[in-house]
């Protein structure tokens, strides 16, 4: 990233003279950056700001005065009294006999036929370079083997910017500058297609490239822009900035954004992904449920869904919807009443959908998918260290001499923050990962510890033996800031390696150490996933995790701490602003009368004091009748939920179901009202990411059709069921968030539309925020961290005879969750068309079946059919599905059973049998 010039005045600089004008250049500046911050253009092509210079073009070059050799300006620093000259006739000579030869060996010898702002031809332009005198050479073919991106390398003129963008920015060494002489180019892996490389298409070799020889397909490169929106990514909660660029309703390509989280970086799906938004299936009419039509996913095809539903008007929609609901409140009590809020919406949307539950429902009965994800991470967080929140953000890695990867898969889920790790790792930092498959990341990893699925708690025992048995703990961080490290001591005794080694499959001379590492290192960072938390004993997995830091004191400066990566693009901040049914905005529990008395006057309610029921718990409570009615806003329970059998019979049995989403979704099925309402590109509004960024989404488009924003949704049922909203909008929602949320009481909608982005806490107005926290003390009553020693315990049901493998699922790259939004993206679509199951060859070879075979997995629940996917990352006896296809829907075989502190789902192990064969349904659309 840039340096910020406000941060630079105590920085030593230097003075030089660049043709004839005197220039300071900041300490570790080029003369090119110099020049540039001064507002002089020197012509350059393979540079490109906030990567590593490379000099290979030599179009910046420059004359310096007593040096025989011109020198390329983007790599020289300049010295103190340099003289410089990029404009003498010499330096302009040599910079035009660059460009004109690099023009001459463009398609026809002109402009990039690939796009208008083709940086060779703009600086050519600008130095009168046309019509070269060269010979033109033969050119390669078009390379349109990937979806998403085309390779003109006809257009191509090797200045290794997509190199530098592949390997060093993003670390995933696909494309390389092979072969010599005339015949060097660029290739993919071994000189493959692009489309059958192991390209992840995260597209910053597109976005470094500056003539179009690499370019989204599509004419993108022709076609005017009408407007650049600059707003955040909604996918993952790394939270990406990026720009859409818009023309007429659509979006045409988006480009990634300098940012804290991101410096410009994106995925696959946040720059590929977002024709979903355009797709022809979006809900664009309400829609109500025809008298006794059957309540099943089965139907949803745009084709039958008229046998089920009919179109209707939002007077009459919105009448029905919350007319049921009201019914059901006022006949049973505000009991029978739940709902699941979005993480995929904005702070604005979760805020007013709570409120909404808590004040006119009538029950603290709201919840949303952080109980089937992080809910382990933060019930250990809040017991042991008093905070939910991350303690460093994602980026500190870079700062980090160890970093401790667990239970989580970033170059799949969180793929730009997986950047970051990888930065490190090929920096020097020490990348221990543990995970029970061989993930991707292991390829930068000084120790992959491949452990045995579900024995987290003995591993990290093991490892926290060897801290206390070697006293490489940090006793004056213990004495100052924690409290209970004998009763853990006492209690790690009995885990020692040698003990734990053959439960968990690691050796007891790794486990030594890398609890050496850990604990000695001047920095070591953990970061963790759902392979912690979607366990029985997820909660007590944390705990470990937690104590481990406190022991050694690795908590509270900058690249060291604690940081579960948050999964949704808000579930960080639908969290925060109280979608949870145990606490109120900014986690004040429900039952404290302090806390309930200020929100009953911030609301003008009265409000129930009990908890309310958790995701898995409302579905229970359906099937007793407890619950009759719900608002679903942004969620698919119907394919996310474990068990999901038994939680669709639960959704049919419900009296009125209203579902608000932008897809007819399988949960939709259930439905009898649906809302159609309006995707991220079409609203304003703030979400929090990962590191606790509260960061601004701006619209780019207008929902398609009737659909409405969420906002405007939710209250026209609020009012409908009694309440007297009118907000304006989501910035007057915001003002009312401040007042009821102190850690967000100083961001101000004004700072967020000018910085895009702050983070917090945040207390008062003109606070920077605070990247790092816990730096003195935990917000505990006794601001002391608590060691809570876990026992070693199994997954609640184990492989035997009958079900002999493991059932692990979770995520692919290219889909999001339940498939609802990337299934309808093209791209994504497209490199990932088909439900395919990860398994051992050799456990496939033992079953006769070839990879690309269909198998059908059995459970104890359910029953799902996909092809084979051979995979070596995987450990024998093990079978790793993803949950976004609803013609196998990996949740029929998942089991409900929930982890008794936090009420999350064991989504990571149950026991299944593998057989040759089967029948794949259609796949509903
Ligand atoms: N492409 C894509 N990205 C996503 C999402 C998506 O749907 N698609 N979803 C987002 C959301 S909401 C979330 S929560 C995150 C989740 O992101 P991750 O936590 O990375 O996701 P998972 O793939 O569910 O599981 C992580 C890892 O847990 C491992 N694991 C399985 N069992 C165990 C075990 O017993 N112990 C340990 N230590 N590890 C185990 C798995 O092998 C896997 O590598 O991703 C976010 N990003
Ligand atoms: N087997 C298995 N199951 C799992 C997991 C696992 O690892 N394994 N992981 C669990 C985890 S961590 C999570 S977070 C959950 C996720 O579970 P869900 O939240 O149910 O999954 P999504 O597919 O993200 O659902 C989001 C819905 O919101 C809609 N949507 C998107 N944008 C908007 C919008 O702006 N407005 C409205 N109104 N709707 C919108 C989408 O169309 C989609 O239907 O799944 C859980 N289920
Ligand atoms: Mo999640």
């Amino acid at each position: 990233m840039a340096a910020n010039p406000e941060f630079i005045e105590d920085l030593k600089t230097v003075t030089f003279t660049l043709d004839g004008r005197e220039i300071t250049a900041h300490e570790g500046e080029t003369i090119l950056q110099a020049a540039k911050r001064h507002g002089i253009e020197i012509p350059h092509l393979c540079y490109k700001e906030g990567y590593r210079a490379d000099g290979n073009c030599r179009a910046c070059v420059v004359e310096i005065e007593g040096e025989r050799v011109l020198a390329p300006s983007c790599c020289r620093a300049p010295k103190e009294g340099m003289k410089v000259q990029a404009e003498s006739e010499r330096a302009r000579k040599s910079q035009k006999l660059v460009l004109e030869l690099l023009l001459a060996d463009m398609p026809a010898q002109g402009k990039s036929p690939y796009r208008d702002d083709s940086e060779l031809d703009l600086w050519a332009e600008k130095l009168g370079v046309a019509d070269p005198r060269f010979p033109e050479r033969p050119q390669p073919a078009p390379d349109l083997s990937h979806p998403a991106m085309a390779v003109n390398l006809d257009a191509c003129i090797q200045c290794t910017r997509c190199v530098r963008a592949c390997r060093e920015e993003q670390a995933n060494d696909v494309i390389g500058y092979a072969f010599r002489g005339a015949k060097a180019k660029i290739v993919f892996d071994f000189d493959d297609p692009m489309g059958d490389s192991t390209c992840v298409a995260c597209g910053e070799c597109v976005q470094a490239c500056p003539t179009g020889a690499l370019m989204p397909v599509g004419d993108v490169g022709h076609l005017p822009v009408d407007k650049k929106v600059d707003s955040t990514c909604p996918y993952c909660g790394v939270g990406c900035l990026l720009t859409f660029n818009v023309r007429g309703d659509r979006i045409l390509y988006v480009e990634g954004r300098d940012g804290e989280t991101n410096h410009s970086r994106l995925c696959v799906k946040g720059r590929f992904g977002f024709d979903y938004v355009h797709h022809p299936h979006r809900l664009t009419k309400p829609l109500i449920r025809r008298e006794g039509a059957p309540k099943t996913p089965e139907l949803l095809d745009p084709a039958r869904m008229h046998e089920v539903f009919r179109e209707a008007s939002w007077e009459e929609a919105l009448d029905r919807a919350a007319g049921g609901l009201k019914r059901i409140r006022d006949q049973y009590g505000p009991k029978a009443l739940a709902g699941f809020g979005s993480a995929k919406g904005s702070n604005e949307e979760a805020y007013l959908f709570q409120k909404l539950v808590r004040t006119g429902f009538g029950s603290n009965n709201v919840d949303h998918c952080t109980r089937l994800c992080h809910a382990s991470s933060v019930v250990a967080l809040l017991e042991c260290i008093g905070s939910g929140a991350v303690s460093n953000p994602v980026a500190d890695v870079m700062q980090a001499e160890v970093i401790f990867l667990i239970g989580s898969n970033p170059t799949v889920n969180h793929p730009v923050a997986a950047t970051w790790i990888k930065n490190a790792a090929r920096q020097g930092a020490k990348l221990i990962v543990a995970d029970p498959v061989r993930t991707e990341i292991c390829r930068f990893a000084t120790h992959a510890l491949q452990f045995r699925p579900d024995t987290d708690v003995a591993l990290l025992n093991g490892i926290m033996h060897v801290i206390v048995e070697e006293e490489l703990y940090d006793q004056a961080f213990i004495a100052k800031r924690t409290e209970g490290f004998d009763n853990l001591r006492h209690h790690l005794k009995h885990y020692a390696p040698e003990r734990v080694a053959p439960v968990c499959g690691i050796p007891a001379d790794t486990i030594r150490e890398v609890a050496r590492l850990y604990a000695t290192s001047k920095a070591s960072m953990i970061l963790w996933g759902m392979g912690i938390s979607q366990h029985v004993h997820g909660t007590d997995n944390a705990r470990c995790l937690i104590s481990m830091a406190l022991m050694t004191g690795q908590i509270g400066r900058p690249g060291t701490g604690l940081h579960p990566l948050r999964g949704q693009n808000n579930v960080q901040g639908a969290s925060d602003v109280g979608l949870i049914p145990m606490v109120f905005p900014d986690y004040q529990p429900v039952g404290d009368p302090k806390v309930r008395e200020f929100f009953e006057r911030l609301w003008d309610a009265k409000l129930d004091p009990e908890p309310g029921l958790t995701v898995v718990e409302v579905i229970h409570a359906i099937e007793k009748g407890q619950i009759r009615g719900m608002y679903i806003e942004g969620e698919n329970p119907a394919m996310s939920d474990p068990n999901v059998a038994h939680a669709r019979a639960a959704l049919a049995k419900l009296e009125h179901l209203v579902v608000q989403d932008i897809f007819l979704t399988e949960t939709a099925g259930f439905a009898d009202v649906v809302l159609p309402a309006s995707a991220f590109p079409e609203k304003t509004g703030t979400f929090t990411n990962t590191d606790r960024r509260v960061q601004l989404g701006r619209p780019a488009i207008d929902p398609p059709g009737e659909a409405r924003q969420d906002l405007w949704i939710i209250q026209e049922i609020a009012r409908r069921m009694g309440l007297d909203w009118n907000y304006s909008g989501p910035r007057e929602v915001f003002e009312e968030m401040r007042r009821a949320m102190p850690n967000i009481a100083g961001i101000t909608w004004e700072r967020l539309e000018k910085e895009d982005s702050v983070i917090y806490p945040c207390g008062k107005e003109g606070d920077p925020g605070q990247a790092v926290i816990f730096t003195e003390s935990f917000p505990t009553t006794t601001g002391k961290g608590l060691f809570v020693p876990a026992e070693f315990t199994r997954a609640a049901e184990l492989p035997d005879d009958d079900y002999p493998f493991v059932f692990i699922t979770g995520r692919q790259l290219e889909h999001w969750h339940t498939g609802a939004m990337t299934r309808h993206a093209s791209v994504l679509d497209a490199i990932e068309p088909y439900p395919v199951v990860q398994m051992n060859p050799l456990d496939l070879a033992g079953l006769g079946v070839a990879p690309g075979d269909l198998v059908t997995l059995e459970s104890r629940r359910g029953r799902v059919s996909a092809y084979a996917r051979a995979d070596l990352g995987m450990q024998r006896g093990t079978a790793f599905m993803a949950f976004c296809y609803n013609e196998a829907a990996a949740n029929l075989l998942t089991n409900e059973v929930l982890d008794p502190d936090a009420k999350i789902p064991e989504f990571k192990f149950c026991a299944i049998r593998v057989r040759p064969g089967g029948e794949l349904p259609p796949r509903i659309c």
